[in-house]
């Protein structure tokens, strides 16, 4: 039998940009087609294997795509992060939910036998205990993201018991990179401050210094989602969202451990909009249950992360501060 060959959607995004090479190094580069709507994907993935440009929100469109790969497997990624959907919230819920929608209801039509889908730490709000928030807890969040992906979560759900959908998903914290810019998250300064220091010698954060939120090396969360994709699907206790923890630090400390190996980077904060979204955020969650059903856990520390988001974004920028 040929390997099942697997859609990516979201190509041109942050995530994308590392799992596309992962998954085509596992799998075979022909085998795994990325899908991406407008904006250009990075060139290791455009050029990497096959590459289409499709509107995820069209049933159509993804339908003509999954049978001319004969797709078997779908990665969703196509999303609109939580900054933007704030400024744009009809936006937000269309295609996160709308594309979300298309995905699982072809998979029954078609051959797709298992998805992954991407929540996010933006389904907890202020009423949800902050310091390792649970698996399981109140989920109220105050921001068009999160309800989208609290109502996407219970979709994956519902799919699962009702139709056997292998449907599978985590709650990404905010995931830090060097390939390819999110644009549109509250997570975002984590990765800015890299690129500002290295190529501006400032950086100006649009959150306050003592904001926390769960962070990740996206090689951390590449890993997790390719495990738990990977995992006997009997180990799954969840098929909602699961917790995943890295590490945990605020914008501050961040900023200052840059600080410390960039000489004469100088850095402020000027809050702005995505202040009130990161403060509903929690400052760190349980991943007891993902550890224990599938095995997770990080490598990553914070230290190892800013040596490697340096030598990275130096490679790139062409840069030797
Ligand atoms: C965002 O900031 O919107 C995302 C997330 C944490 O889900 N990176």
């Amino acid at each position: 039998m040929p390997p099942r060959r697997i859609l990516v959607t979201g190509g041109a995004g942050q995530v994308a940009a590392d799992l596309v090479p992962v998954l085509r190094k596992l799998h075979g580069a022909e085998n795994i087609v990325a899908a991406g709507h407008e904006t250009q994907p990075s060139e290791a993935v455009r050029d990497g294997g096959p590459f289409e440009y499709v509107d995820a929100c069209s049933y159509q469109a993804m339908e003509r795509l999954v049978r001319k790969y004969d797709i078997g497997v779908i990665y969703h990624l196509a999303t609109i992060l939580s900054g933007e959907g704030e400024q744009n919230p009809g936006l937000a819920w269309n295609v996160n939910i709308g594309s979300l929608k298309v995905v699982l209801d072809l998979a029954l039509e078609t051959n797709v036998d298992q998805v992954f889908w991407p929540s996010s730490i933006a389904v907890f709000g202020p009423a949800a205990p902050t310091e390792d928030t649970p698996q399981q807890t109140v989920l109220e969040p105050t921001t068009m993201y999160g309800v989208s992906k609290v109502a996407g979560e219970s979709l994956c759900n519902y799919y699962n018991i009702k139709y056997g959908l292998d449907v599978r998903s985590l709650r990404y914290p905010g995931l830090i990179n060097h390939k390819a810019f999110s644009g549109g998250g509250t997570s975002d300064y984590a990765v800015e401050v890299f690129i500002a220091a290295v190529k501006e010698g400032h950086y100006t954060c649009f959150v306050d210094s003592d904001t926390m939120m769960p962070m990740m090396y996206m090689d951390d969360g590449i890993k997790a989602t390719v495990d738990l994709m990977a995992a006997g699907a009997s180990d799954l206790s969840v098929r909602t969202s699961y917790n995943i923890s890295a590490l945990s630090f605020t914008a501050g400390e961040i900023a200052a451990a840059v600080s410390d190996k960039v000489p004469d980077f100088t850095y402020d904060f000027v809050p702005d909009f995505r202040q009130e979204i990161a403060n509903s955020w929690p400052n760190s969650v349980d991943d007891s249950v993902a550890r224990r059903d599938w095995g997770w856990s990080p490598e990553y520390d914070l230290q190892a992360l800013v040596e490697v988001m340096l030598r990275e974004i130096r490679l790139k920028f062409g840069k030797s501060n």
